[in-house]
């Protein structure tokens, strides 16, 4: 069969795209896990966000899919019904699945005929699903049998049991198929970029993320040989910088040190490595560990600080992940000795912060903000969204609080929620103002890492830090509101992408 996996162009505004541009685990481990005759193709929409509809018009005229495939976050999933559509129109007999997070959270919103049909829902996990359902379909269409999938007949959909997530020890998995990108573009900074997994799932269970109602509390590893294989093949394919996309790699220090020390023996550490990390796991290892991930080249650490003040972190459910123990014992937040580990081995602190939770008021922000301006390299602040079925959309609604039901703003730096005290808008704007700023200072590591990329794109980047800015704004004969007005209209037309 042919087919075509799609992510969705959208992107929210911590990954401007002439910076970031990061490749789609998911498509490409899809397609390196289904039966090889069949011919898949994956495209990013990420890299053609400005030629959408000509992307997808041409690429289904020259593969001829039998089969498109699209993954869907919550916030994409207004593009992704459009994404449909399109495809619809240009080859009506065509079977349409899609899989990812906001179909495996909010199946309902992919059954009805509303818009957008729907033949087919990957819930969960992926590979295995999707190579049965492509077996399947060749055989006859037989689907009852496949855990995981929902599929439609006639007008009724019908939903086989869940599928038991992977061990990933096994050979089962085989490693993505990179070949299958037919677009090109993806950058860090200029450097080419990849992502790779060692790693699925968590056993913390913080109340804003998906990740526990999509896999339940469990943490699955696949071996070191995988691994490096995984990273020499991204190599192959040109990478040199490398997204670690682990939901909670710092579950097992033990295995996260030894996992440094084998990039290391293996040559494998001249590339730039970004990856997530609790703060407790850095402050309570940070001796051993922060130096062995610097010598295996980790460069950006993108820290789940998520707030600072105790009341916020008891809402968002993360204060024990963000503990420092001594003897066993919680001896206070980790989150300053996490962040100078860092720093003296010279890593740069991304710093995930969530301002606007249910209590906050401007003094409680403010402090966040300020905590960001102080310590980290680059601010990665988001307000509380309420992802389908997170403990933390239950309490936001139980209290009255979500003032917007359009998903396509639920991009994580779009507030969507008020606190008691304050306004959405008002929290997005004090985020907004504070953020900008903070993001400049990075511009001179940058610089030196990537002086080529930075004198190239400086004035770009700068332009998109800065949107809605003018002369006038500068010299301060501008209200700040108005041009927080602006930078929020460009983002509300930039969500048009097709
Ligand atoms: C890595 C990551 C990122 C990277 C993205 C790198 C990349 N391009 O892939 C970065 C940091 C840039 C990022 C950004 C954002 N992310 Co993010 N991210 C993740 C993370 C940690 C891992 C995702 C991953 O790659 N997993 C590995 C792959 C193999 O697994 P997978 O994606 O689940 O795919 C499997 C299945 O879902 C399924 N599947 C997926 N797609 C498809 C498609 C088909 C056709 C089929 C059949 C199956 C299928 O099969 C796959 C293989 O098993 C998750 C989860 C988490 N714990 O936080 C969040 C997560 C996906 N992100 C999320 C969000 C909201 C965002 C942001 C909007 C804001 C934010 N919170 O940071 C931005 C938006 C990005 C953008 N486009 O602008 C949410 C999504 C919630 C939701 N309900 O939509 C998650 C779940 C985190 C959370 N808050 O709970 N993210
Ligand atoms: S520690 Fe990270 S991955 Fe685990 S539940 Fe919390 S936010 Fe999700």
């Amino acid at each position: 069969m042919n087919v075509l996996l799609l992510s969705m162009p959208d992107s929210f505004e911590h990954m401007p795209t002439v910076g970031i541009r990061m490749p789609n685990g998911a498509l490409t481990s899809l397609a390196g896990n289904v039966d090889p005759h069949h011919k898949i193709a994956v495209a990013d929409l990420i890299l053609v966000q400005r030629r959408v509809r000509e992307t997808v018009e041409k690429l289904v005229r020259k593969l001829n899919p039998d089969m498109v495939g699209l993954s869907v976050m919550t916030f994409q999933r207004k593009t992704a019904k459009k994404i449909i559509d399109l495809v619809r129109s240009l080859r009506p007999g065509i079977q349409v699945v899609v899989g990812g997070y906001d179909p495996s959270l909010a199946v309902d919103a992919y059954t009805d005929n509303s818009s957008g049909v729907v033949d087919f829902i990957v819930r969960g996990e992926g590979e295995i699903t999707f190579r049965e359902l492509l077996r399947a379909h060749e055989a006859g269409c037989d689907y009852e049998h496949i855990t995981g999938l929902s599929y439609r007949r006639g007008d009724h959909f019908y939903h086989n049991p869940d599928r038991p997530v992977n061990g990933l020890e096994g050979e089962e998995l085989r490693l993505p198929h990179r070949d299958a990108r037919v677009l090109r573009g993806y950058t860090l900074l200029g450097r080419r970029v990849d992502v790779i997994e060692t790693s699925r799932g968590c056993t913390f269970d913080c109340s804003f993320c998906s990740i526990i109602e999509m896999r339940g509390r469990n943490f699955h590893t696949y071996t070191f040989d995988r691994v490096l294989a995984d990273i020499r093949d991204a190599c192959a394919h040109g990478a040199r910088a490398i997204f670690i996309v682990d939901d909670n790699i710092t579950l097992n220090v033990q295995r996260f040190e030894a996992l440094c020390r084998a990039i290391i023996d293996a040559g494998l550490n001249k590339i730039d490595y970004t990856v997530q990390a609790m703060t407790s796991a850095i402050a309570n290892h940070g001796d051993t560990l922060a130096p062995l991930m610097r010598q295996a080249g980790f460069r950006y650490v993108f820290l789940g600080i998520e707030n600072i003040l105790e009341n916020d972190l008891e809402f968002l459910r993360a204060s024990s992940k963000n503990a420092e123990r001594q003897g066993g014992r919680r001896t206070g937040n980790a989150t300053l000795k996490a962040i100078d580990y860092l720093h003296r081995n010279r890593m740069y602190v991304v710093g995930g912060l969530i301002v606007g939770n249910p209590d906050d008021t401007s003094e409680s922000v403010q402090m966040n903000l300020e905590f960001a301006r102080r310590y980290v390299d680059w601010p990665y602040i988001q307000h509380p969204t309420p992802y389908p079925r997170t403990p933390m959309t239950k309490d936001f609604r139980d209290r009255g609080l979500i003032i917007s039901e359009q998903l396509e703003e639920y991009d994580g730096t779009t507030a969507v929620v008020r606190s008691e005290y304050l306004s959405a808008e008002d929290i997005e704007f004090m985020r907004w103002r504070a953020e900008r700023w903070m993001k400049t200072r990075h511009m001179p590591a940058a610089l030196f890492h990537s002086p080529l990329f930075v004198l190239r794109h400086a004035g770009k980047m700068f332009a998109h830090t800065f949107r809605g800015s003018s002369l006038k704004s500068f010299l301060g004969l501008e209200d700040e509101h108005t041009v927080f007005e602006r930078y929020r209209a460009i983002r509300r037309a930039e969500r048009a992408y097709l």
